[in-house]
């Protein structure tokens, strides 16, 4: 095991694995902008060091600072959460070149899987469903318009590059095809420096359901089951929740068994999420990969009564997985509301801010994962995401009821929050009865 590790992250998350290492008995190393100077979590590790001014691309993304703090603070490894560097494979790279462990897959497999189309490829090779669509990347309008007419329009033009909901456009017509591929080029050009595409038929009205899988580095693979996110507003996810509603037995072990070959077949290590979308039939797709630790671990955690982030650490240093498939079990229903400082009724505007009051809910099965406390300023400068109830009870209905109840609990005054959102989404019908797709948000409560 590590003796000391550097954290490249900031907020809920850093605080997550400051408490993950203190149970592992492995030092932290924190590093801070001007922004997050003083903050309490930050006494949590035994080292903590400013990087630089509040915006992110002068600190928490400044790779040279972060290695060079890695440097001076003598660490073995570095775990860089979610976001950030997180998935740049640069950075990556440059950690195996100064001898620091990155805690998370290769460069080679995050490098793979951050080109949409090649992960695409390999889920192919893997016999891992993908949406029908083009044969790989888009060598022309006309081809893009061969393909269209094969698969039926809607269609759908990704760029290999983006990922997350970037670079996608939609076409329902030859006319709009080409417009839409050129578009589509262009802006993944200037955005990614890549404008090359792919395309796919549209699934209309998916689910966003996404495996949990976990790899070491003696050849074991293993998922932790499925999450279901279809809960989102403009790709940002508000909901989460496992086992995912409405997914039957054999269609929940296909796709975490085809998660697995996927990972199997990038040589991926670490932890890691397999994203599908699923039909209104229920067949499922494969998506994309996220080379990283999720947000949302935490419904996973409940679940399957496994610490992702102990485990990330402990596979980053050369240890075998502790546990076998048939050892992780689904018991109950977990659910999560990220809590964001945002104000619904604004059309979701940043609320940043003063946090006045905060009364945090507790008792059994109920869980805020949070770096904040009355007193505390919510920044301007980062993701507005200022915590996460998450409940586990032994029913989803039950977990839903605790959700609301611990809501009502959860009392932050000084700023808007999402609380009154979540409230209304899990009194819904729709969402009791787990009918519920990625547009879902959109279509009650508006764009
Ligand atoms: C799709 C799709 C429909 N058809 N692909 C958006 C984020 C990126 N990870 C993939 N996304 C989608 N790909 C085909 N062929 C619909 C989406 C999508 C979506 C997926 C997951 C979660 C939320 C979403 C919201 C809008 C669209």
């Amino acid at each position: 095991m590590y003796k000391r590790i550097l954290i490249a992250n900031r907020g809920e998350i850093a605080l997550r694995i400051i408490r993950a290492c203190r149970e592992l008995g492995v030092e932290t190393v924190a590093i801070f902008s001007e922004a997050d100077r003083g903050a309490p979590y930050l006494e949590l590790a035994d080292e903590a060091y400013c990087i630089g001014p509040a915006r992110s691309s002068d600190s928490y993304l400044k790779i040279d600072r972060v290695i060079s703090t890695a440097e001076v603070g003598n660490v073995q490894a570095i775990h860089p959460g979610y976001g950030f560097l997180a998935e740049n494979a640069h950075f990556n790279e440059v950690c195996r070149s100064c001898k620091i462990d990155f805690i998370g897959p290769s460069p080679e497999a995050m490098k793979m899987l951050g080109d949409k189309n090649q992960a695409r490829n390999l889920a192919r090779q893997a016999e891992v469903p993908v949406v029908p669509g083009s044969d790989g990347l888009l060598d022309s309008e006309d081809s893009a318009l061969t393909v269209a007419h094969e698969i039926g329009f809607p269609v759908l033009v990704k760029a290999s590059a983006g990922g997350g909901g970037k670079g996608m456009r939609v076409a329902l017509n030859d006319l709009a095809l080409k417009q839409a591929v050129q578009q589509a080029r262009i802006e993944a050009e200037a955005a990614f420096g890549d404008g090359s595409v792919y395309l796919e038929k549209y699934v209309q009205r998916p689910r966003h359901v996404e495996v949990q899988v976990v790899a070491d580095h003696h050849g074991n693979v293993v998922h932790l089951w499925e999450r279901d996110c279809s809960l989102q507003r403009r790709h940002q996810k508000l909901v989460e929740e496992s086992p995912a509603p409405q997914l039957s037995d054999d269609t929940r072990q296909s796709m975490c068994a085809a998660a697995v070959r996927l990972i199997q077949a990038a040589d991926y290590t670490n932890a890691g999420t397999v994203e599908f979308i699923v039909d209104t039939e229920g067949n499922f797709y494969f998506i994309e990969v996220n080379a990283r630790i999720q947000v949302e671990h935490p419904v996973t955690e409940m679940v399957t009564g496994i610490d992702l982030i102990k485990t990330q650490i402990r596979v980053a240093s050369g240890e075998p997985l502790a546990f076998a498939q048939e050892d992780i079990q689904l018991h109950g229903a977990a659910i999560e509301c990220r809590i964001n400082a945002e104000d619904p009724a604004k059309n979701f505007r940043p609320s940043p801010g003063r946090i006045e009051q905060l009364i945090v809910p507790g008792g059994l099965g109920v869980r805020f994962d949070s770096h904040a406390y009355a007193g505390y300023t919510v920044s301007p400068f980062y993701d507005s995401m200022i915590g996460k109830l998450i409940v586990h009870q032994p029913t989803r209905e039950e977990a839903i009821s605790c959700m609301l109840r611990a809501l009502a609990e959860l009392q932050i005054e000084g700023i808007r929050t999402t609380a009154p959102r979540h409230v209304e989404m899990l009194n819904h019908s729709a969402f009791a009865e787990g009918r519920i797709d990625t547009n879902f948000v959109e279509r009650t409560w508006g764009g």
